[in-house]
């Protein structure tokens, strides 16, 4: 029987043999903790392939459709979506570009700890996951400057206050979780772009791929 009758999500046990072989590491951090930054570094410098969970839910509002205009409202009260639906965008969006590459940084994602077990089960275990720890007041600097010229719905001084406490309650049991695996590098993430990459450098330079 086709476990992979979802659009390529297995239904059942088991995971997609499309993905099988693909390598991952999760980036977590709260909102505005330099996610997107570092991977754009980590992509240029060892050529993996970025996936953004926000920046494909981003995609899905801008394209018009029904399912669009629920994912805005929803991230605009800096809660987070349904789980199938970003799980669904990932794993769509992975199998695009499995033939260019095997390293995917999955950025922004798990956002909760299911978000994480359902990936391992039904695409593949992470390798490891990088984590980007700043303080609250930081993150809130960084996204109302942000805020200044994004467009974002997100951006503004109460949808922040919500996101973070949405990283507090719903991310940390995911940082929690993987670093009783030991897969957790946390990267202190207050400084320089420049220095934050020179500690991100090493991580990834120490793992083959
Ligand atoms: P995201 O798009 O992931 O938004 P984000 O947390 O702000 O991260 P981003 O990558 O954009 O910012 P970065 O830290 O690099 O999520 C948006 C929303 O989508 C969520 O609230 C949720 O509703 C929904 N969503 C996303 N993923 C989901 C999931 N898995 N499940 C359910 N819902 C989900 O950078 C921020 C700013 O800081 C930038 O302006 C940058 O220039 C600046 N900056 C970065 N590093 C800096 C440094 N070292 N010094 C100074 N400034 C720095």
């Amino acid at each position: 029987m086709d476990t992979y009758s979802h659009g390529g999500i297995p239904n059942k046990s088991g995971r997609d043999p499309v993905l099988k072989d693909a390598k991952v590491l999760f980036i977590v951090g709260g909102p505005g903790s330099g996610k997107g930054t570092q991977c754009a570094k980590i992509v240029e410098k060892f050529g993996f392939c970025h996936l953004s969970s926000g920046d494909l839910l981003r995609e899905e509002v801008a394209s018009g459709s029904e399912r669009g205009a629920k994912l805005k409202d929803v991230m605009a009260r800096g809660e987070l979506v349904s789980m199938d639906d970003v799980l669904q965008l990932m794993c769509d969006a992975m199998k695009k570009k499995i033939s260019e590459t095997k390293c995917f940084l999955i950025d922004g994602y798990p956002r909760e700890l299911e978000q994480g077990t359902r990936f391992e089960k039904e695409i593949v275990p992470c390798v490891g996951v990088l984590y980007f720890d700043v303080s609250d007041e930081t993150m809130t600097s960084r996204l109302l400057k942000r805020g200044e010229t994004s467009g974002r719905v997100d951006d503004n001084e109460e949808t922040i206050k919500k996101r973070l406490q949405t990283f507090h309650n719903q991310t940390k049991p995911v940082i929690d979780y993987y670093s009783q695996q030991d897969k957790v590098c946390k990267i202190p993430a207050e400084g320089s772009e420049k220095d934050i990459f020179a500690e991100v450098e090493k991580y990834v330079s120490s793992h083959k791929w």
